[in-house]
């Protein structure tokens, strides 16, 4: 049998070909059945350019149904869908066209011309632009081209796509999703959240990663439910649509911003049934004032790109604010100290998990293997939590990330960017509360001797080197950063002291 995700995604639709899919508020919904002709272009499209299974294709557009559609394309031909974040600077795309040397690369036209000598450097073959409406030569060659119909017949252990996720050392690595991770993870959250067909699910997400795309995307296509496909988080549009909406996910940044709006309230909610949160912790004030608000209790859900999710509140059962539930069937969660040791419940260690779910590794990096697996084939997520009875608490996390508004950001690669600026001897970046993002981004800085500091000046150097999530919210001169006997940063230090720098206006 073929283990093409497209094929399994396909029979989740096929009995809804004419339903309405994308609604994009353009007046002209994409059904399911006109994605489909449309990802049977690109896909004839691809291969007239020579990608072959197995090739990545490096997608940089904006949300759109195309982009969609080149998704489903690369799944339909076994090619491995590696999509970034919009806002990466063309400095940070030179790695990644470097790193995952892509077969074709995709980039939005108004970036086209300006990223053609990097992709020229970085002996990529195929580069063409794609716009969010019919503009852009790929749809023009997709309109004239054939259509490729097939399904590549694949196994479950073959890459259907690699997202790229930052780590300590500030560079980035591939993870790399099988057509059977995604379709394990795809079933078990379709059966666990109850989609159906009449659900309508209001997406605001991006969809480079792994929420928007996946997560989202996939229980809509198995129920052939409508997506209300908007092009990103506005709360204007949001309690615009909320009333035709019966589901929703988001990050929690999403929901704190539902509160902050006095129109928001039991009766925009009255067709939902289900508001999903994750990606970063969902406050308990906020679960308390969401429910008092809108009658729901939010349903926080725990995952990560190399696992896609782990675990889950009840859909039917309690949803306990500040825990993220139970271990999605077939996936396995265990707690353990540095060394492997098991943890009695309620004692906080490292999350472990294990399952079908559980990425294949990084793109060109196997000696990470043994930094991240144990033996027996437990993933080391780096986040801290115990378990009470089966369900999982997170505690915090063992690794050096800040998740700011559902992004992630590893303080070293800001660091090394700060360092390499004339006018700073040294850096250490943290996260500390924002009201609006959870967490932010700040950096300490200590001057190089003989240099004037000035916070606006330094912002600017990063400007073309981090995107905008990435760049510090203030940069702060100190007179030396707080180390231990062992001469590493004392970051716990520099939190305490720092964590109102953002929250008090
Ligand atoms: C934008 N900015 C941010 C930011 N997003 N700063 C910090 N953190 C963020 N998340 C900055 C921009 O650079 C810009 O700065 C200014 O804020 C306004 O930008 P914007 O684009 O207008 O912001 P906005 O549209 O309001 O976006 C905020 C957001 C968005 C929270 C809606 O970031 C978002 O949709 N986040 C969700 C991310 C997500 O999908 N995560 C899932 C990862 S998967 P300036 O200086 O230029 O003005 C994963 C696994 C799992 O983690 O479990 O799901
Ligand atoms: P990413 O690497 O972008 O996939 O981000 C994954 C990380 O997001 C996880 O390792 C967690 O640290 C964090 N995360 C995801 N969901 C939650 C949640 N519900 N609560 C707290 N942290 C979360």
């Amino acid at each position: 049998m073929n283990k093409n995700l497209y094929t399994l995604l396909r029979e989740g639709f096929s009995k809804g070909e004419e339903r309405i899919f994308l609604d994009c508020m353009d007046g002209h919904p994409w059904s399911y059945g006109a994605m489909d002709r449309l990802c049977g272009r690109f896909a004839g499209a691809f291969l007239d350019m020579g990608v072959q299974a197995g090739d990545r294709v490096l997608v940089q557009v904006e949300k759109s149904p195309a982009a969609i559609a080149v998704y489903l394309a690369c799944l339909r031909i076994g090619a491995v869908y590696t999509p970034l974040n919009t806002a990466y600077t063309a400095h940070e795309l030179e790695f990644f066209l470097d790193d995952a040397k892509p077969v074709l690369f995709i980039s939005t036209p108004e970036n086209h011309e300006k990223l053609r000598p990097l992709a020229r450097r970085a002996g990529i073959r195929q580069h063409h632009a794609l716009g969010t409406s019919e503009t852009g030569h790929l749809w023009a060659q997709a309109q004239v081209g054939r259509v490729h119909e097939a399904i590549c017949q694949v196994e479950e252990t073959d890459i259907a796509a690699m997202l790229y996720t930052s780590g300590t050392t500030g560079r980035p690595k591939g993870a790399l999703l099988s057509h059977g991770n995604l379709a394990s993870n795809a079933l078990a959250l379709h059966a666990l959240w109850g989609f159906h067909p009449g659900d309508v699910l209001l997406h605001a997400l991006p969809v480079y990663h792994v929420h928007g795309l996946f997560v989202a995307l996939h229980c809509a296509m198995l129920s052939a439910c409508r997506v209300l496909f908007l092009p990103r988080f506005d709360d204007n549009l949001i309690l615009e649509r909320l009333p035709e909406a019966t589901v929703m996910m988001g990050v929690p940044t999403y929901y704190s911003r539902l509160l902050a709006r006095p129109d928001f309230k039991h009766a925009c909610c009255r067709g939902m049934r289900l508001f999903i949160s994750g990606s970063a912790p969902l406050l308990p004030q906020t679960f308390n004032e969401f429910e008092q608000r809108s009658g729901h209790r939010i349903l926080e859900r725990y995952g990560m790109t190399e696992t896609g999710m782990i675990a889950s509140n009840p859909l039917q059962g309690e949803r306990i604010a500040g825990t993220v539930g139970f271990p999605l069937p077939g996936t396995e969660v265990r707690i353990c100290d540095d060394e492997g040791k098991l943890q009695p419940d309620g004692e906080i260690g490292t999350v472990e998990v294990r399952g079908p779910n559980v990425f294949r590794g990084y793109w060109q990096r196997p000696e990470l293997a043994a930094e991240v697996f144990r033996a027996d084939g437990f993933f080391i997520t780096g986040d801290l939590g115990h378990l009470d009875d089966g369900r999982l608490t997170l505690a915090g996390r063992g690794k050096d990330l800040i998740i700011s508004g559902g992004l992630n950001v590893y303080p070293k690669e800001i660091e090394i960017c700060l360092d390499e600026l004339p006018e700073i001897e040294e850096s250490a970046v943290i996260g500390v509360p924002h009201p609006d993002f959870g967490e932010a981004v700040i950096a300490l800085v200590v001057a190089a001797a003989g240099t004037a500091f000035d916070e606006a000046r330094l912002s600017s150097a990063l400007r073309p080197l981090l995107a905008g999530f990435k760049q510090p919210k203030r940069i702060i001169a100190i007179k030396e950063l707080p180390r231990n006997a062992m001469g590493k940063v004392e970051k716990n230090v520099l939190r305490e002291k720092y964590r109102d720098v953002l929250s008090k206006k």
